[in-house]
């Protein structure tokens, strides 16, 4: 059960943050916009928001999620894996030391929490660009300590592991079509194939019986009423001009 969400605004030089995406620059006023209805939707799923001031000094740092991974009692505050980004994590550790036990991940190591999946009792790290091996040895280590198990999957096509795949709950995650064997999620009770053609819906947010997914949507909506959840859809265009998607504007505490 998440009571929290540490969330961060975009600053004014957010376009100037890094980007794959090749969909044109942000409009500032409309992602601050935006950012207030993702805001909205977590707290109608029942959070308390912590809302940090945007950092003039890190366009992306509105991607809260890169910085930190909540291990129940335990935040590992990461070691961001592009060093323009490197220092977002001071701001959210602090935030998370009122809440959490800190725990960081060390040199030589990369994580960016966008490649960690947490269900009930499994930790799936991503091996990306973002996150190396030392990293995610490190990570694991961490949760099989906190009683969990853990694997790594590589990450080859994508920005993160989260880019194809997010949980929804603790036995269901989403999967997109077509991206890797279902194998390494064995363990998951439930899978949802999301389709190609909805990709950005890949990554959305499970929390205490709802969802939130992107708009446009609407067959991946489909299948989480389906699966019983209440789905709340929220427009993140300015933010996938940006590389990011649901997941990566909040960290559930
Ligand atoms: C970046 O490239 O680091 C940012 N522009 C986007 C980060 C998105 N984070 C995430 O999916 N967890």
């Amino acid at each position: 059960m998440h009571r929290r969400a540490l969330v961060r605004p975009p600053g004014p030089n957010f376009k100037d943050g890094l980007t794959e995406a090749a969909l044109g620059a942000p409009d500032y006023h409309l992602a601050l916009a935006q950012h207030e209805g993702y805001c909205r939707a977590l707290a109608m799923c029942g959070l308390e928001l912590i809302t940090l001031p945007p950092d003039p000094n890190y366009p992306d740092s509105c991607f809260v999620e890169d910085a930190a991974v909540i291990i129940d009692g335990i935040a590992v505050i990461t070691r961001i894996g592009h060093a323009a980004r490197r220092g977002e994590e001071k701001a959210v550790g602090a935030a998370l030391a009122d809440f959490k036990q800190i725990l960081n991940i060390e040199e030589p190591g990369t994580v960016d929490g966008g490649d960690v999946m947490l269900l009930a009792d499994h930790l799936f790290v991503g091996l990306s660009r973002r996150t190396n091996r030392e990293g995610a040895e490190q990570l694991m280590e961490i949760a099989r300590s906190a009683g969990k198990s853990a694997s790594a999957i590589p990450v080859s096509d994508f920005l993160h592991l989260k880019t194809f795949v997010s949980p929804i709950a603790d036995d269901t995650i989403l999967l997109l079509k077509d991206t890797i064997s279902a194998t390494y999620f064995e363990m998951v009770r439930n899978i949802i194939e999301v389709p190609r053609e909805e990709h950005w819906a890949a990554n959305c947010i499970g929390i205490n019986g709802f969802a939130v997914a992107p708009a446009g949507c609407d067959k991946t909506r489909a299948s989480l009423e389906k699966a019983g959840k209440t789905v709340f859809s929220v427009d993140v265009s300015e933010f996938q001009k940006m590389d990011g998607r649901l997941t990566c504007l909040s960290v559930l505490i």
